[in-house]
């Protein structure tokens, strides 16, 4: 069976391509999700694909991939800066992490500059914008001995 990839996406991620284009890109998570799908069954890899603006409902995610997901794909958005249950959700996770932000973080405010996730993160990919995406399923694919 193919190996199964958690692609988990936190708060206001839902509005991609309504506001701020400059910052986040024109594409909407539909679109993103679309163009993951097909990279997921080019590479061999199945695809679960989640967003959520709840922090609670993101750790029950990242709880629900045990066992069940290869890897995890998140971009914890706001959450990346603030929550401590993200990365320890993430911690009893036992396969790769690619932490993903659409924009470059450092080009931004300093509160954005720290994130909880990072330390327990396999890779990092930012300022990619939409296309991280699309990179992150490439390296886990790499990871998991397929790409
Ligand atoms: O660059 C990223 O992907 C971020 O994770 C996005 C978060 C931000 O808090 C992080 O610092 C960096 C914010 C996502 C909000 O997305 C919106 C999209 C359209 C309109 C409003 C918000």
């Amino acid at each position: 069976m193919a190996p199964r990839i958690d692609i988990i996406n936190g708060p206001n991620l839902n509005l991609l391509g309504e506001r701020e284009p400059e910052i986040y890109g024109r594409e909407t998570l539909g679109d993103i999700e679309k163009a993951c799908t097909a990279l997921a069954t080019r590479l061999g890899l199945g695809l679960h694909f989640f967003q959520s603006n709840h922090e609670g409902a993101l750790v029950d995610a990242i709880q629900a991939a045990r066992g069940q997901a290869a890897g995890i794909v998140i971009n914890p958005a706001a959450y990346t800066h603030s929550s401590v249950a993200i990365p320890d959700a993430l911690a009893a996770f036992e396969g790769p992490v690619i932490e993903l932000h659409l924009s470059n973080v450092h080009r931004r405010e300093a509160f954005r500059h720290h994130s909880h996730v990072s330390a327990r993160a396999d890779a990092v990919i930012m300022g990619c914008g939409a296309q991280g995406y699309e990179l992150a399923l490439m390296r886990m694919a790499r990871l998991l001995g397929r790409g």
